[in-house]
């Protein structure tokens, strides 16, 4: 899979790509992840990639041109599945959003900067629109890094375990359970008896209980949904 991500701060992703997961990834061919710099692509002579809105006072509006140009000369060189504006009005950015751009080919993701792109980029490029929470960001770099881990990880091969992915939190519809690890008591705190009794039937029935108590009392929302 290949994402293009369109920003004015590409050098904000550099550390968060070359750990775990998210270099495993890359170093192993699974995900491409390519940074444009959206002010390279700006024909004004000091590089301006933002203009005062027309209309109302308030804020700056990033300009159509260097993102248009930039958007366009990527569609030029293959066909993207998705062009993804990141933004504090898009839908909810949910896992089962996620799971369906994880197995896609090519997309973009376009970062915004102060009150927003010009309208005209939303109506005639952009495909999608997420936002990743009730909460505004200085810009949607934090939102595409999110978004990105939240794809590859789920690439086929990028996992060690292929089940893991299954069993995270909201792939059912509930969140997790809570898990120990060694030492099985410490300072007296002990770990729940039945996770050592090594009766499977009877410890995935304790997960679920578990899972279905955290979801009931932290996102009650999520048991509604699935009714
Ligand atoms: Cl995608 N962008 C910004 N700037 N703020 C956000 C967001 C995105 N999602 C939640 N808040």
């Amino acid at each position: 899979m290949r994402i293009d991500i369109l920003t004015i701060f590409p050098q904000m992703f550099e550390g968060i790509f070359q750990h775990s997961i998210l270099k495993r990834a890359i170093s192993k061919d699974l995900a491409s992840i390519f940074l444009h710099d959206i002010r390279d692509y700006s024909t004004n002579k000091h590089r301006r990639v933002d203009d005062y809105a027309f209309g109302h006072g308030a804020g700056m509006v990033m300009m159509i041109q260097p993102i248009a140009d930039l958007i366009e000369k990527l569609k030029s060189e293959r066909n993207y599945d998705e062009v993804i504006y990141l933004t504090p009005d898009g839908i909810p950015f949910k896992q089962k959003i996620t799971n369906r751009l994880s197995t896609l080919t090519n997309i973009i993701l376009l970062c915004g900067h102060y009150k927003g792109i010009d309208e005209r980029l939303r109506e005639h490029f952009i495909t999608m629109e997420l936002s990743i929470g009730d909460y505004v960001l200085s810009g949607g770099e934090l939102a595409a890094a999110v978004v990105t881990d939240s794809i590859v990880r789920l690439i086929p091969g990028v996992l060690g375990d292929e089940t893991s992915a299954l069993s995270d939190s909201f792939q059912d519809g509930l969140l997790s359970p809570p898990v120990y690890t060694r030492p099985a008591v410490y300072k007296g705190w002990e770990v729940p008896r039945i996770l050592l009794s090594g009766d499977e039937k009877k410890i995935d029935e304790w997960l679920t209980e578990k899972a279905i108590e955290r979801t009931r009392s932290r996102r009650p929302d999520l048991l509604e949904e699935m009714e």
